[in-house]
């Protein structure tokens, strides 16, 4: 079995982290709650549940990609390599991405969820005898705090699932240059990206029939209940979803179905009816949308690949 050695815990989200974001966010003329605060137990439990549904395309479209590029990261990338993964959860597709190189030196997840992140660590480190596995706890806020030591390595980091599209241009751009200054100059990043596609496929990836989705966003308003003493009537808001192509996103709300008002940690926050609160972003990508973004990050395409159906991609940045 590979050893399991943890590094010194990096800052972790506090609930006075979420008080303030949400007391700041439902304070602005657009209401909003930042998506990060989606994964509680119970939100990541409805996460893994979108992943497997018939209308969310990305998931299954990007492990299948991983398991035909495969041959590809072994011949582009050095023998010996430590893999690092941002958000990286419960680590399924991390196993595609070790097996496809040629004797990785250690594995470093950095997850903000102990939840998620201890056991799958263990559970790479029982899958891969030889293999360093160094959990981080953290977020994406904590890596120009973070400091590894990572120079006498070739270092790949790895950030599947996407998530880049939850960030804003801006903040992917600020993302990929921290990311590479903690792998620093000898590294290469496989990042997965979201593709603009025809709304006919791309909108029920984000309005199920089964009301998965609008369980995970309306779920948010369950947390803040459960954990900043709030007083929201779930039955009193919906999910809605809709594409805004001048930003080339999916924008996800919940929408206020009457004139109402609610409490959040002895604050009272009012709402028109249909007014509504922001809480996610999903950018979707073309491939020169992504060169650009990536350029800007510091990094170069080496090579990209996307399915035949021009779903999703995956990129790797040197
Ligand atoms: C995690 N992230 C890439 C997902 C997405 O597609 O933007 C989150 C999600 N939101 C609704 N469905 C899935």
């Amino acid at each position: 079995m590979g050893q399991v050695v943890q590094f010194p815990e990096a800052r972790v989200s506090s609930a006075k982290d979420f008080r303030d974001a949400v007391l700041l966010g439902l304070s602005q003329k657009q209401k909003s709650v930042p998506s990060r605060f989606f994964y509680d137990a119970r939100g990541s439990e409805l996460f893994e549940r979108i992943t497997e549904l018939p209308e969310y395309y990305p998931t299954r479209t990007e492990i299948g990609l991983l398991k035909s590029c495969s041959p590809d990261f072994g011949r582009l990338l050095p023998p010996g390599a430590v893999v690092v993964e941002f958000g990286s959860g419960s680590s399924r597709k991390t196993e595609l991405l070790l097996q496809a190189l040629e004797r990785p030196a250690a594995y470093i997840p950095i997850e903000i969820s102990a939840a998620a992140l201890y056991p799958a660590a263990r559970r790479i480190a029982r899958a891969f005898p030889g293999l360093g596995v160094h959990p981080v706890l953290g977020g994406f806020h904590d890596l120009d705090r973070m400091k590894l030591p990572l120079q006498d390595f070739f270092c790949v980091g790895f950030f599947p699932g996407s998530t880049i599209g939850n960030f804003t241009r801006t903040e992917a751009v600020l993302f990929l240059r921290s990311v590479r200054r903690l792998l620093g100059k000898r590294a290469a990043l496989l990042v997965g990206a979201d593709l603009q596609k025809p709304l006919d496929i791309l909108l029920p990836a984000y309005n199920d029939a089964a009301g998965v989705t609008a369980a995970f966003n309306l779920n948010m308003l369950a947390r803040i209940n459960r954990e900043l003493f709030g007083a929201f009537d779930l039955a009193a808001f919906e999910h809605s979803a809709i594409y805004n192509e001048r930003k080339e996103r999916i924008e996800m709300y919940l929408r206020s179905l009457c004139a109402q008002s609610a409490s959040v940690a002895g604050r009272c926050f009012s709402f028109e009816a249909g007014e509504t609160i922001h809480t996610e972003n999903s950018h979707k990508y073309s491939l020169s949308g992504f060169r650009w973004l990536a350029a800007r990050g510091g990094w170069e395409i080496v090579k990209s690949w996307a399915d035949k159906n021009r779903l999703f991609s995956l990129h790797l940045l040197t």
